[in-house]
This record gives structure tokens, C-alpha cells and sequence, in this order.
């Protein structure tokens, strides 16, 4: 196979899905016997970036981090998968410039807001309704859509396994699977 090593940048709101598409896409891709490793909020907000809230500063610097271990991934000719909201087009173009051309796919896992609050799986919507949590994505922060995606996949049109498989698609297009 032409494996290639590379960062899956999956980007979108809480709740529209990141988690569980790169968690089943992985899976897929890993019983094709490619390495891959998946970063997200419980292996880096947890360990590595800690020490960082949900400040824009903070999410800049969080998502500077995570490009970064995504680069020494790649160096070390892993597929690495990342699951972040990353709300800030400018913090996403520059883990996009730390990378090669074809090493940054950008998927972003588009969904309605509404659907996201539906959803609500740790009642964090609520809280932010209720101004028990400050500054929560779509609600009283930003979220800057992608300008020009790799992928956009639709979880509130979609399943689970047709998101995947249209990512899945994607990866054989560009010569990764
Ligand atoms: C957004 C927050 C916030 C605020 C806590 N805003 O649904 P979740 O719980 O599991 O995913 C959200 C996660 C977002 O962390 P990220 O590292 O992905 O964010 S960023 O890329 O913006 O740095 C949510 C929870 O943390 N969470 N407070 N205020 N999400």
C-alpha cells in the first residue's frame, strides 16, 4: 500500500460529531494495518496542555500544540487524527503551514447548532444557556467555519458509516490508503 503520514484535522462545534467519526474512522483504517494514533481532549487537554482553559488565547496555544505533536507524528510516519474544535480559521492555517501540501487534510464535521444542543451529551449547552459556563462555542464564542475544507461532512444529514466511508474515499483518492 502507499501509506503516506499526514495529519486529519477534524474541526467543528461540540456535539457535532468529531469524536465519534474519527473514533470509527480509525478503527477502519487501522484493520488496514496503517498506524495511526488519534489526539484528542482526553489524551491532550488532560496531559500535555493541562494547564490551558478555554481563553482564546488558551484555545490558540492548545491548538498550536496539538499541530506541533501532529508534525512529530508525521515525522515518525504515523496517520494521526486529531478531534478539536479548533474554532479559529487563522490557528488552523497555521498548523496547515507547519505541515507539507499533502500532509494537512482538513475535515470539518459540519452540523447545525441546534442539532449539536439537541445532542448535548454532557449537558454543557445547557450550562452555557444558563451562563453557568462562560464563553462556550456557538453560544458566546466563535466558531469560524472553514473556508476551503478537504472534506465537509454532513453528521446531521449523515450516519456515522457514511461519514466515514466518505473520508475513507477521500484517503484512497489522494493515494494515503
Ligand atoms: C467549548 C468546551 C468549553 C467551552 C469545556 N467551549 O463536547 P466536549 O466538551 O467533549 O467538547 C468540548 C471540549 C472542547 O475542547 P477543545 O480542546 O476541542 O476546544 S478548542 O479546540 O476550542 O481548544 C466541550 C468542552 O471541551 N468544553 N468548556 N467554553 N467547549
Amino acid at each position: 500500500n502507499n501509506h503516506k503520514s499526514g495529519v486529519l484535522w477534524f474541526t467543528g462545534l461540540s456535539g457535532s460529531g468529531k469524536s465519534t467519526v474519527s473514533v470509527n474512522l480509525e478503527k477502519e483504517i487501522h484493520a488496514l494495518g496503517i498506524r495511526t494514533y488519534l489526539l484528542d481532549g482526553d489524551n491532550v487537554r488532560h496531559g500535555l496542555n493541562k494547564n490551558l482553559g478555554f481563553s482564546p488565547e488558551d484555545r490558540t496555544e492548545n491548538i498550536r500544540r496539538i499541530g506541533e505533536v501532529g508534525k512529530l507524528m508525521t515525522d515518525a510516519g504515523v496517520l494521526t487524527l486529531t478531534a478539536f474544535i479548533s474554532p479559529y480559521q487563522e490557528d488552523r492555517a497555521q498548523v496547515r503551514a507547519l505541515l507539507e501540501k499533502d500532509e494537512f487534510i482538513e475535515v470539518y464535521v459540519k452540523c447545525g447548532i441546534e442539532t449539536c444542543e439537541s445532542r448535548d451529551p454532557k449537558g454543557l449547552y445547557k450550562k452555557a444557556r444558563t451562563g453557568e459556563i462562560k464563553g462556550f462555542t456557538g453560544i458566546d464564542a466563535p466558531y469560524e467555519e472553514p473556508i476551503n475544507p478537504d472534506i465537509t461532512i454532513e453528521t446531521d444529514k449523515q450516519t456515522v458509516e457514511e461519514s466515514v466511508q466518505v473520508i475513507i474515499e477521500y484517503l484512497k483518492k489522494v493515494g494515503y490508503l
